[in-house]
């Protein structure tokens, strides 16, 4: 032990505040000997880290759930339909006439700012489903400070999929840098870019940790660190080379990662074909991009589809033995398998007692299969479930 080393050890034990004792044992572990009789000590130091680390998260969580709580009810916007897309521009980028255009509401319209104040629904019918579309108050730079701003982002930071408007009769960057600011802000991160740790809450199994190695420090920390935040069952992946603070970030339920494209609006106006290159050109890695006229009513069908491919959510239909299939879908998401359509239908009859499922695809070289439970499905499959 260095003395440098019993100073600090002395200016920690006798740190109350925990965030600054948190520092202080963190510059107390950086003063530690490398040598292997002190491993042990370090390794106790490291999970005493750990859940210091948890208790602060914990009363920052809480202390959040105090301010956010009250009021939290109002603007809230009931989801209906098989998904929900939040439209998210500047004022006047033409969000309410793109909803009328492809629903029965009736909007205001107006070339002044703020036409609609507060976040608003309504019901696109596609095909057999319905789709809820919800128009953003326009945002503008600090628009998170404001009562309705921070209100409209907490409707879009719950949504299925945002749809950034951009108006293609004026500039670009200025209307990017202003909504991708604010989301940002509101801690809300689009298409969830793969970050160095992915982590999923379940209902049992432990602590399963992937990627380990990827890990700088000792995993055993990361246990440490879950048992105190009292998380028995999760899974954690390392995808990538992650420090401790990338753990505790993962964990935080303040940050939502939302799945998003972009809609260009008046594509009719003049200058807009010029605009519609730039924005390919600097965001098409990122996002979808659909260009629409709702004023020529241009390609509208294309961005109802937009929408529906965006919710990652797939239709199969019942059938019962020489019948049609059923007119509604079952609305799952995608990913699924023929468990989860027996669950919906009907969980003691068909998977409890589950005999067999046939899956027609019209589409398909194979157009009838046998399957069993775990079989995935797809989009527009006709499923035929029977049970013992
Ligand atoms: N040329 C053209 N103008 C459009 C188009 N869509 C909307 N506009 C015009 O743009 C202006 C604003 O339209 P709104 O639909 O009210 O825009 P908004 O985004 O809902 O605006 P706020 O609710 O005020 O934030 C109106 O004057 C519309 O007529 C379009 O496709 N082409
Ligand atoms: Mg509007």
């Amino acid at each position: 032990m260095t003395p440098e080393f019993d100073r600090q050890r002395i200016i920690y034990e006798e740190t109350e505040d925990l965030a600054q004792r948190i520092v202080e044992l963190e510059k107390l572990l950086s003063l530690a000997p490398n040598h292997k009789g002190g491993e042990r000590m370090v390794g106790d130091y490291r999970k005493k880290l750990a859940q210091l680390k948890a208790l602060l998260e914990k009363r920052r969580e809480q202390e959040r759930a105090r301010r956010s709580g009250g009021g939290a009810e109002e603007g809230v916007i009931r989801k209906e339909g098989a998904g929900q897309i939040c439209l998210i521009g500047v004022t006047n980028s033409g969000k309410s006439t793109l909803i009328n255009s492809v629903t029965n509401a009736k909007l205001d319209v107006g070339d002044y700012p703020f036409t609609t104040p507060l976040p608003t629904p309504a019901m696109l019918t596609l095909e057999d489903i319905n789709i809820q579309l919800v128009e953003i108050p326009g945002l503008f730079e600090g628009s998170h400070e404001t009562g309705i701003g921070r209100q409209a982002l907490a409707v879009a930071r719950n949504t299925d999929c945002i749809a950034i408007v951009i108006d293609l009769s004026q500039d670009i960057e200025s209307q990017m840098k202003v909504i991708l600011g604010e989301l940002d802000t509101a801690r809300i991160r689009l298409n969830k870019e793969k970050t160095a740790v992915r982590v999923e809450k379940v209902g049992l199994g432990g602590h399963m940790i992937y990627g380990a190695h990827n890990y700088q420090g000792d995993i055993e920390e990361v246990k440490e660190f879950l048992n105190a935040r009292r998380i028995t069952n999760i899974i954690v992946r390392f995808q990538k080379s992650a420090t401790f603070q990338q753990l505790v970030d993962a964990l935080d339920t303040s940050v939502a990662y939302v799945r998003a494209m972009v809609v260009a609006t008046k594509g009719d106006a003049q200058g807009s074909e010029a605009r519609f290159k730039e924005l390919e050109e600097n965001y098409s890695s990122r996002f979808d991009i659909v260009p629409i006229s709702a004023e020529k009513r241009e390609n509208l069908d294309g961005m109802s589809w937009a929408f529906y491919r965006h919710l990652d959510i797939l239709r199969v239909y019942t059938k019962i033995p020489g019948k049609q299939r059923e007119r509604k879908p079952i609305v799952l998401p995608e990913g699924s398998v023929v468990e989860d359509a027996a669950a919906k239908i009907h969980k003691e009859l068909f998977i409890e007692r589950f005999r067999s499922a046939v899956i027609f695809r019209e589409n398909d070289k194979i157009k009838r299969r046998v399957v069993g439970l775990n079989y995935p499905l797809q989009d527009s499959d006709i499923i035929q479930l029977a049970h013992t």
